[in-house]
């Protein structure tokens, strides 16, 4: 996936007009927006489309999808039917849940993003313990896509040394939870950055300062 200026929006507002307003005000710096069950729960699987139709932008569904194999694939099923251009899926149900996400996409011609280890302090306990060995996983498996956390630099280089240089690596954490953007580009190949800029009080100024911090 191709991601302009290496940020993808984590849209985590409710309203659908208030995320539409901050769109428009950061379009022209962005072509990839990440929406999960907040905005999806409050407006509806619908908001993919609205985002495809009204932006022209790649749609990544952050529904860290953990069931088991058939519920899953309803799920992605769902979500790619909808038009999404791609779901994010926990790895640590094991690789037949994951594979049932990654046939989805393929059946769609969308794409599949493993999360290994997660941006906040409490993934430390389950997650991080598992987090090599999911990305293990996942380069067995074929998946070329992951999700890893900014707040941990060193965590992101070791996860990078499994999943490998042509793996497409996004990190979430950046700002708000402490993660710093540039120091996020030497291991990954996008940001995912919400807060920081959606309750920013000027979202486009916050958007140029972190366009100019990785430049
Ligand atoms: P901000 O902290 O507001 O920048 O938002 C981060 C976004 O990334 C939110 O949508 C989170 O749900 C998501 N996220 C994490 O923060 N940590 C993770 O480990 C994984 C995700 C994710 O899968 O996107």
């Amino acid at each position: 996936m191709d991601v302009k200026n290496n940020i993808i929006l984590a849209m985590d507002l409710m309203d659908l007009k208030e995320a539409e307003r901050v769109c428009e005000s950061i379009n022209e710096y962005i072509d990839t927006i990440k929406i999960g069950y907040p905005l999806t729960l409050a407006e509806g699987l619908s908001t993919i489309g609205f985002f495809k139709d009204n932006f022209d932008y790649k749609v990544i569904c952050d529904y860290k999808v953990a069931d088991i194999p058939a519920t899953n694939e309803k799920i992605a099923n769902q979500t790619f039917d909808a038009g999404a251009d791609a779901i994010i899926c926990h790895g640590f149900v094991g690789p037949d849940s994951v594979d049932a996400c990654k046939t989805s996409a393929e059946d769609h011609g969308g794409e599949v993003f493993l999360l290994t280890e997660m941006s906040h302090p409490g993934a430390i306990k389950f997650l991080q313990p598992n987090a090599d060995e999911i990305a293990r996983m996942g380069v067995e498996m074929g998946i070329t896509n992951y999700v890893a956390p900014s707040t941990r630099p060193e965590r992101l280089s070791e996860i990078r040394d499994i999943v490998g240089k042509d793996a497409f690596m996004i990190s979430p954490g950046v700002g708000t939870q402490g993660g710093d953007p540039r120091e996020t580009l030497k291991y990954s190949n996008g940001l995912i950055i919400g807060r920081s800029i959606y309750n920013a009080e000027d979202p486009e100024k916050a958007t140029i300062d972190i366009v100019d911090s990785i430049q």
